[in-house]
């Protein structure tokens, strides 16, 4: 599939005989200035395609479309035409989910199956906020005698997305998706490593009939598009999503204009399994949750937390799980594949040397198959026992590398389960019903799955972190509310 230009409809031309993208400012493709920046297949560590690189011209052009747009066409829809446009995107990409899920797995080098499940979701967060679009409503407040009040939604104005390349689809149905819904014009800034499927999306939202400018993409680098679009003093919101220390650089740049910000910074979500737990069942979530998208996902379960009167037996089920996984590249349809760069790829390596030279036992580890050498593959691997201060419970590995931990007592779990500065996701497993409720209840995070792990679950349930892991709430209805602000109005009839 590697150069296929069926894959790239989009594309504006070729450099060195690959297909170029531009970006997508007021409903135009508009080529990069510069030279453009190479987009490498992390299964072969080979470049396929480029991206525009932009920069503060960019994204000030791009902003003032999307302030048009929400003076013109776009502001003038009602709710239900927005909702309607919303739903023939989520037809649309229906239509296509062969092609994109190609382009996406071959961007992020992630397993087939795992790209067609992600562009379905798109069409179902298209779906689900295209369908809430004219459902939000506001309130009458009782007053005094002879006013009436009334709050109603609106829009917070042009709102900027930044994205990272782990999911750089479901990302963006999940941060897009509600941003429209609600009637604001969007400016995204996609990771450069992957974002080839925001394009070909914004393609797809051109050929349904958005409006000029509600939807612009300007791709490039972090440092300049990314920076360019968060100091921008006309945009009235940002939502990120990426590492903690931009997170800060992003909520200090927006500080400067009182700008709101959503942050979804990552994670080290525990999941704890009590000696009463369905251990097989537990040792399989947990074994998919650290392994699914080869660990680079933000609400990956990266730590399990396991009573001791039942640990080994769960070390060896989980022994047996990572020596059944297979590794591959995309077409292999495998369990995982490569992580997305070398740098990452260089950073997992590095955990994984680190916790050898501390001495670390290695509870499993499947080795990456010989073949597969040229790409940025790494070995999923399970440690344990590992202490609490060591950085593989402290730190966000992102990749596939599982840290285990032991406790004794229901408090014990508890205490190691909230010992991190992250405050995520976070599973449970115990037949206990009483149990159950109380670890819910104490654990610090922004979602908890019992006898089940969703990493982040669907498009409706709401989701965001605490602590390090970031604030605001995304998906499920609530998105709405973050990406919208409220005016009360008065009015005197008397
Ligand atoms: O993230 P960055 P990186 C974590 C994960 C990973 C680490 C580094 O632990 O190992 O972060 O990944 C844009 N102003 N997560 O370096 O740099 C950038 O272009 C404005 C967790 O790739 O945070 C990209 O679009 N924007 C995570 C986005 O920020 C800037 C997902 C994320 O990139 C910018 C990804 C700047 N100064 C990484 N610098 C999760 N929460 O799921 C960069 N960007």
């Amino acid at each position: 599939h590697s150069d296929s230009d069926a894959l790239f409809p989009t594309a504006r031309g070729r450099h060195d005989a690959q297909p170029v993208y531009g970006h997508l400012i007021g409903g135009e493709w508009v080529d990069g200035a510069g030279t453009p920046l190479a987009v490498l297949a992390p299964a072969t560590a080979r470049p396929f395609a480029w991206i525009a690189r932009g920069g503060a011209a960019q994204i000030d052009a791009a902003v003032q479309a999307a302030r048009r747009a929400l003076d013109g066409d776009w502001g003038r829809l009602t709710a239900a035409e927005r909702g309607q446009l919303m739903a023939s995107f989520g037809a649309r990409v229906r239509e296509q989910v062969e092609r994109l899920a190609w382009l996406e797995a071959h961007d992020t080098g992630k397993p087939i199956s795992q790209a067609r499940a992600d562009i379905r979701a798109v069409a179902r967060y298209f779906e689900f906020y295209g369908g809430a679009a004219d459902k939000v409503h506001g309130e009458v407040i009782p007053y005094l005698n002879g006013y009436n009040v009334s709050v109603v939604r609106e829009p917070l104005g042009v709102t900027a997305h930044i994205t990272p390349w782990n999911y750089p689809a479901q990302m963006f149905g999940r941060t897009v998706a509600p941003a429209l819904a609600m009637g604001n014009a969007v400016v995204l800034k996609p990771a450069e490593e992957a974002c080839l499927i925001c394009l070909e999306f914004g393609e797809i939202a051109r050929q349904v009939g958005f409006p000029a400018g509600s939807l612009n993409i300007v791709t490039g680098l972090g440092e300049e598009a990314g920076a360019a679009l968060t100091a921008h003093p006309d945009i009235n919101f940002v939502s990120f999503t990426g590492s903690p220390e931009v997170g800060r650089l992003v909520q200090e740049a927006a500080a400067r204009h009182h700008v709101p910000v959503v942050l979804e910074l990552g994670g080290k979500s525990p999941q704890v399994v009590f000696e009463d737990a369905d251990l097989e069942l537990a040792a399989a979530t947990v074994c998919q949750a650290i392994t699914q998208n080869a660990g680079q996902t933000c609400s990956a379960g990266s730590r399990v937390i396991v009573q001791r009167s039942v640990s080994e037996r769960f070390q060896q089920l989980l022994a047996q799980r990572f020596a059944a996984l297979r590794i591959g590249r995309p077409e292999d349809d495998a369990d995982l594949g490569p992580v997305i760069n070398a740098t990452q790829q260089r950073r997992v390596l590095d955990f994984i040397e680190n916790a050898r030279a501390d001495r670390l036992p290695v509870i499993a580890q499947a080795p990456v198959p010989a073949a597969l050498s040229e790409g940025f593959f790494v070995p999923p691997t399970v440690f344990g026992p590992v202490p609490a201060d060591n950085p593989l419970v402290c730190k966000e590995v992102f990749g596939p590398v599982l840290a285990l931990q032991l406790f004794d007592t229901e408090a014990d779990a508890i205490a190691l389960a909230n010992g991190t500065e992250f405050g995520l996701v976070a599973g449970v497993w115990t037949r206990d019903g009483a149990r159950q409720q109380r670890m819910a209840r104490r654990i610090v995070s922004g979602q908890v799955f019992i006898n089940c792990y969703g990493a982040g679950g669907g498009v409706e349930l709401p989701f965001g972190g605490t602590k390090r892991s970031g604030h605001g709430r995304e998906k499920g209805l609530l998105a709405l509310e973050e990406l919208s602000t409220t005016k009360t109005i008065v009015n005197r009839y008397e």
